[in-house]
Order: C-alpha cells, then structure tokens, then sequence
C-alpha cells in the first residue's frame, strides 16, 4: 500500500467531497492482495452467520449483515489506521475519532431492493434539523462491484437535509439514487446519513462489502461494537488503543453473542 499518495489539498478535496455529495471514492487504494485474503477468510463466517441466524433476514432476502472479528486477517493496522483515511475521517468528524465498528454487508443471488434508508437518525430529531457529519463509513468491497452483483445506490446530497426533505426531492426527481461500482481496492468514505439502498444481486457470487465505522469522540453506538481480545490489546499501537478504546475487551472471542447485535439500522 502507498501511504502517502495524496497532498494535503487532495486530503481536503476529499473530505469536502463528502461534504457535498455525502460521500467521495479513494480508487486504488487498498492492496488486493491483502483483500483477497479478507474474502478466503470471510466466507466459512458468511457460511457460518447463514447457518447459525440466516432466517432472520432482517437486512433483506439473501442479503447479511456480518460482525468481522478482531483477529487475523481483518484485525490489520494497515487497514483500520490507514492514514490517509484517518485524515479525511478527521478533517470530517473531529479529532479523537472512535472505531465502532468492523463488519460486512453480502447481498447474495436472491436479494432484492431495499426500501431506501440511512444508518443513524438524527442527534436532535425535534429541531427538524441535520448536523454536520458525526458517524461515517469505511466501506470497501472483497470483490469487484459491477451493475450486476449489487451495487449500493447513494443519493447525493441527501446526507445534510431532513429525511423528508430528502425523501421529497428524490421522489421528485430532484435527486436521484446512483449505483456505485467499486474495483476491488476502492475505498467509499461515507456519511451514513446519506439516503441509500442495497440492490440485488444476480451473480452466483456473493458481495462483500466491508463497514468499518468511525465515531465522534463523544458518539458511543452501543448497537455496534468489536470484541477486542485482552491479549491482543498489547499489540496495538497507541493510536489502535485509542481508536478501540470504547470498545469491550474479552477473553475469547470464541464466546460471541448467539445473534448479530446489530438489527435495527435503517432510518
Ligand atoms: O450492502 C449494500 O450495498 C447496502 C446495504 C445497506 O445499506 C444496509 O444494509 O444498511
């Protein structure tokens, strides 16, 4: 991975990027090496997640949402401390960031359109008003995202304004929902503010796209969480310890809630 690709100007055009639209695409910028590694590894837990809960289905038909554990291959420096990311992160939410969250979203042969949404309601829902950015996503794919196996569609410019207002221009044609394809090693920093759905699939294929969260360093979301195992914690960069530090230390990760806690997470 190149780390230091961008000049502080592109640093700050991304983020304004964001800013605007809700979200911008940082192309090219993970190794597929290292995220072919993620999918080899993520595919008997998608198999396992189907088989222990797959009948919930709360994110859809054929379509899982799928906590990653803090471990090997996916509890990577390079990836979670990407310093490039963590720049725009800041630029967007404030120093003291909080990682709240490394995950996955699959939809699978089968899936369908979900109802459009955004992932967090807003801070102060009786002033009728959006804030600034306070909870972003890292989403990065394990595969690459084409017009047919799913790709998100994102309403730009929605992520700043009410939800009704949003919703409203888009049922006007003001706004429209835009799918984004991804190559494998893009990386989307986005607003989850911004009104988006999931599409379906119609590839035999499945298509992972991992969510790793970032917080304000007030903002704690006790519907998500990543176990972090005590011995690992001593392991972790200084900056690691920090970017986790809301987050539970366990003795296992063996011991993992019998259902995913994150059910509710359209709004
Ligand atoms: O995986 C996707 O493409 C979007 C999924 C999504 O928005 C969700 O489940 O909240």
């Amino acid at each position: 991975m190149i780390t230091t690709r961008y000049n502080p100007q592109q640093i700050q055009s991304f983020a304004q990027a964001v800013l605007n639209d809700g979200y911008c695409v940082l192309p090219n910028h993970f190794s597929p090496a290292i995220l072919k590694s993620w999918r080899e590894n993520f595919t008997p837990l998608l198999e396992d997640h189907i088989n222990r809960e797959g009948k919930l289905l709360n994110r859809g038909t054929a379509r899982y949402y799928v906590t990653l554990p803090f471990a090997a291959p996916f509890a990577d420096p390079k990836i979670y401390e990407d310093d490039e990311i963590l720049e725009i992160v800041e630029l967007l939410v404030g120093k003291d960031a909080v990682m709240c969250q490394l995950a996955t979203d699959t939809p699978l042969l089968g899936s369908d359109y979900q109802d459009t949404h955004r992932d967090a309601p807003p801070l102060f829902p009786e002033t009728g008003e959006e804030t600034p950015p306070f909870q972003l996503a890292i989403n990065f794919p394990l595969v690459d995202v084409t017009l047919e196996n799913g790709p998100i569609e994102i309403a730009k410019g929605t992520h700043m304004i009410p939800k009704a207002e949003a919703m409203r221009r888009l049922e006007s044609g003001e706004v429209k929902l835009e799918p984004v394809t991804m190559q494998l090693g893009d990386v989307m920093i986005r607003d989850v503010r911004g009104l988006h759905r999931g599409t379906p699939n119609h590839t035999d294929i499945p298509r992972p796209m991992v969510v790793i969260g970032y917080s304000r360093r007030w903002l704690y979301r006790p519907e998500v969480c990543i176990h972090i195992p005590r011995a690992t914690l001593d392991t972790l960069s200084e900056r690691g310890r920090h970017l986790l530090r809301f987050n539970p230390v366990v003795e296992s990760l063996d011991n993992k809630p019998e259902v995913e806690v994150y059910q509710s997470f359209a709004y």
